[in-house]
């Protein structure tokens, strides 16, 4: 991956998990504390955006990616991101709905129409854990281009 991917979503979504495998790393949890770079992916803690203090620190941050991606847990009932929130960034956003492993289908499918009300332009369903999507997410991050139209 050439171009800066930051990611966004709820504490425990799946953020660094995805950014794990992603970047081929061995999959091992840890809490996030605090905004990391890992090669080209930015990994955020849930806190900034569950919290509106911290979430200024998102946008700044924002400014060095070239791509978001907003997860979102199949299986959480909490949904942090408001509609049309994607439009606060001047770089595209793409939505994830991360956990699909352990999600009913009714859970997927209401995960993909709240992120498409945030405002994702295209939207990947994965497992971090199976690896599951992981493959489609990867070949889509190294094919992205943002003078292109995404979808
Ligand atoms: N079943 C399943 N579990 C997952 C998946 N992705 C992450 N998890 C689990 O969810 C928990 C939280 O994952 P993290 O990747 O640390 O979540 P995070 O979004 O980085 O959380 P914060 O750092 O707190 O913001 C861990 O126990 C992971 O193993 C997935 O695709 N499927
Ligand atoms: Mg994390």
């Amino acid at each position: 991956m050439k171009k800066n991917i930051m990611l966004i979503g709820s504490s425990t979504c799946g953020k660094t998990t995805l950014c794990q495998r992603l970047n081929g790393l061995k999959i091992e949890y840890q809490k996030t504390q605090t905004i990391g770079v890992i090669n080209n992916t930015i990994d955020t803690p849930g806190e900034y955006l569950e919290n509106r203090q911290l979430y200024k620190g998102l946008i700044v941050t924002a400014a060095d990616s070239d791509l978001i991606l907003f997860l979102q847990d199949a299986t959480d009932e909490r949904f942090r991101f408001s509609p049309g929130q994607a439009a606060f960034f001047s770089v595209p956003v793409v939505g994830i709905v991360s956990k699909i492993d352990i999600a009913t289908q009714e859970q997927i499918d209401d995960a993909v129409e709240l992120l498409e009300l945030a405002g994702c332009e295209k939207i990947f369903l994965t497992s971090a854990v199976t690896g599951e999507g992981t493959q489609e997410l990867l070949s889509f991050l190294e094919d992205f281009d943002e003078d292109k139209i995404l979808i």
